[in-house]
């Protein structure tokens, strides 16, 4: 499989069976793919796949579940049904990568982080928001002050459609202002904290105050 990649990854073989298998693997196979290497294929709209976790349950109506909890009041879990039926917003904004890529004007659509945080009573000594996820690795973390951003989601939607499991569907977090390491994937938790508490790659590096071209030592250009 992972020769096939590479003769997919050169533009040599465009076959459609060869997409079908692509496809296939993005759907299975690439769920152990830590390296984004599956980013390079082509037909994936200029976004890499990125896990730092070796495989992911996939997670539906059945079996997905948002828990929020933390310094709040009304600590809530939601099905992917209750969220779906909440108010639903749309950001249309550039995604940029920390290593680089830049996807533009991508729509995501879903539940303002603001919404549920105030649906659950934030008390008055939290600061932070922290975010866990269902591969049971990734974390990720920002101030209150970012998380009630109208441009912060829990996104249910992606490019006009259900955001598939390698994008991190059903549900990932969304902020768009920030580098793409900050919409964390597969979200399933949502805890209100005191302070930040650094997530996955901030341990390991990266800034917590991801603003694209004004972190991480980059001047990319601003997303708009
Ligand atoms: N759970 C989880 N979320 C994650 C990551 C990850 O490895 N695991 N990678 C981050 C990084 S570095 C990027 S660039 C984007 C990639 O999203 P994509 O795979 O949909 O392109 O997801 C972010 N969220
Ligand atoms: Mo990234």
């Amino acid at each position: 499989m992972l020769s096939m990649l590479g003769l997919g990854a050169a533009g040599l073989v465009t076959a459609p069976y060869l997409q079908r298998g692509l496809e296939a693997f993005l759907g299975s196979a690439a769920d152990k793919d830590p390296t984004g290497l599956t980013g390079l294929l082509p037909n994936g709209g200029g976004f890499r796949y990125y896990s730092v976790a070796a495989s992911v349950p996939r997670k539906g109506p059945d079996t997905y579940r948002l828990t929020v909890d933390g310094l709040v009041d009304r600590p809530a879990t939601y099905t992917l049904d209750e969220l779906r039926a909440l108010p639903q917003t749309r950001v249309v904004h550039d995604v940029q990568c920390v290593t680089g890529w830049r996807v533009p004007h991508t729509p995501f659509e879903g539940v303002r982080l603001s919404r549920l945080l105030d649906a659950a009573g934030v008390r008055p000594d939290a600061g932070a928001v922290r975010f866990t996820c269902f591969d049971g690795t990734y974390s990720e973390s920002l101030t209150l002050q970012q998380a009630r951003r109208a441009d912060v989601m829990v996104a249910l939607r992606m490019k006009d459609a259900p955001i598939g499991h390698a994008h991190g569907g059903p549900v990932r977090l969304y902020v768009a202002p920030m580098y793409f390491y900050k919409s964390a994937k597969w979200l399933s938790g949502i805890s209100v904290t005191s302070d930040v508490r650094p997530g996955y790659w901030e341990e390991r590096g990266y800034d917590v105050d991801a603003w694209v071209g004004r972190s991480n030592g980059r001047g990319d250009t601003p997303t708009v």
